[in-house]
């Protein structure tokens, strides 16, 4: 059986939930407790050297890390990732944009907001709020065009940008100032449906470091 190396407040592990769960693929779950070094240990470093979750462990025990990259892992040859050329490009552009424009900006942001370290991010923060509405802007740019970001379905490019863009108001952006991106977020939780609740960091106590 594969096993995920998952923490549960993370929503990169959110998104190899949300896949394992749609497309049914059992696994077994094996929490991490990142913020008391968990992540760091010699053992945890051999499954992803950069020592972060989500890892995803194959039966044999090689290990995949990056939350996109297990996302391709499973989706492949299903419809979460459409084999055309063409259009798997256009996935993968999302889940880049994802990793470059949506985690380590609204992603920060959030886990900065909800973890109490506003203060001590205070020099990066005008930066990071302009670059977050500037995701968020060209999100709506793109979903006022298409219902879901590669065209008409669902996609793990959805899935990978929902994750942390759909709590975009948890670090103070007004989703309502983006409705085709607002829109899109009903859309996408639509189409996942029940059952991949967002835990909050303060289920961690050792979060608020
Ligand atoms: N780009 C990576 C980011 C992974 C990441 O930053 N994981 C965080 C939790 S959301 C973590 O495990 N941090 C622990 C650490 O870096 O020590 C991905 O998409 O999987």
């Amino acid at each position: 059986m594969l096993t995920l190396h998952d923490y549960l407040p993370s929503q990169n592990g959110w998104k190899a939930r949300v896949v394992l769960g749609l497309l049914n693929i059992p696994y077994e779950s094996r929490l991490v407790s990142i913020f008391e070094g968990e992540s760091h240990t010699d053992a945890f470093l051999k499954l992803n050297p950069a020592g972060a979750v989500p890892v995803l462990e194959l039966e044999d025990g090689r290990a995949i890390a990056e939350s996109n990259a297990i996302l391709i892992y499973l989706a492949e040859g299903t419809p979460l990732l459409p084999a055309d050329r063409y259009v798997s490009a256009k996935v993968m552009q999302w889940l880049f944009f994802e990793q470059y424009h949506v985690e380590p900006v609204i992603g920060s942001l959030r886990f900065w907001t909800l973890a109490g370290r506003l203060e001590r991010n205070q020099a990066t923060l005008p930066a990071k709020r302009e670059a977050g509405a500037r995701t968020l802007a060209a999100l709506e740019r793109s979903l006022n065009d298409t219902p879901f970001l590669v065209g008409d379905m669902l996609t793990i490019a959805d899935i990978a940008v929902y994750a942390y863009g759909h709590r975009a108001e948890d670090c103070g952006f007004a989703l309502a100032a983006y409705p085709a991106v607002l829109a899109w977020t009903d859309r996408v939780r639509d189409a996942i449906g029940p059952g991949y609740p967002v835990h909050l960091y303060s289920i961690d106590p050792h979060s608020a470091a």
